[in-house]
């Protein structure tokens, strides 16, 4: 590969972010039409809410409560587990970013010019194959009991697989309509409430492959964050 091959990607951004096409358009997360919406490839990365936290300087509740929450026999608070470093050591950044609340979660999609996904549009864009011309195994317009298809193999999930925590963006298998981790590596907050709460989707890394099944119905405290939830965001088709 010579230099100037190497150095393409990088080259292309700053030369369009150069030309005024915006640098906000440059940074956008990868992303796949399903339906009516964009729809971010993968959950949002430590990367990628670290611009939001650059531009903004939103310090988050966990950051400010002295850290997140891990489930073990009962939740239990985790000093310096923050959105930087979920696990509390230093991560590379194409993580998942987690220990965010449903609010921070929300403000950064909308600082995007995106929002949340509803749980219709999450469930329709996980278990349903809308691509005109999927590759193998996926059909289009045909329903899956999996967001990886008809197995949960490929996903992140407490079962064993390569991840014993969560995965980075993009290691796990492509699953329908070609997004990642849609079943488990991290929960996904979608805006439908219940009272106080509301609705994660996907399951877990922490969790069997169940829960990434579409039958699964689970509600958190809007003001919960954990090392288990993230999210993604969509946006119109411009
Ligand atoms: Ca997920």
């Amino acid at each position: 590969m010579t230099h100037l091959q190497t150095l393409w990607p990088s080259v292309a951004l700053a030369v369009l972010a150069g030309l005024g096409a915006g640098a906000a358009w440059a940074q956008e997360p990868p992303a796949l039409r399903v339906g009516a919406l964009l729809w971010d490839r993968t959950e949002v990365t430590v990367a990628q809410f670290a611009r939001f936290v650059q531009a903004t300087g939103r310090v988050t509740q966990a950051e400010r409560e002295g850290g997140g929450f891990e489930y073990v026999g009962g939740w239990q608070r985790r000093p310096g587990w923050t959105w930087r470093q979920p696990d509390g050591q230093p991560v590379r950044d194409d993580v998942p970013a987690v220990h965010l609340n449903f609010a921070e979660a929300q403000a950064y999609c909308q600082w995007r010019g995106a929002r949340l996904p509803t749980a219709a549009e999450w469930q329709s864009a996980a278990y349903v194959e809308q691509r005109s011309d999927p590759p193998a195994p996926f059909q289009r317009a045909r329903p899956y009991p999996y967001p990886t298809g008809e197995t949960p193999q490929g996903a992140n999930t407490s079962d064993p697989d390569p991840w014993p925590r969560a995965a980075p963006a993009g290691a796990t298998a492509a699953g329908v309509n070609g997004l990642f981790d849609m079943g488990a590596n991290v929960w996904e907050w979608v805006q439908d409430a219940q009272g106080d709460e509301r609705r994660t989707m996907g399951g877990s890394w922490w969790y069997g492959a169940h829960q990434m099944r579409a039958d699964v119905v689970a509600y958190k405290p809007a003001s919960f964050y954990a090392v288990y939830i993230g999210f993604r965001c969509v946006r119109p088709v411009p």
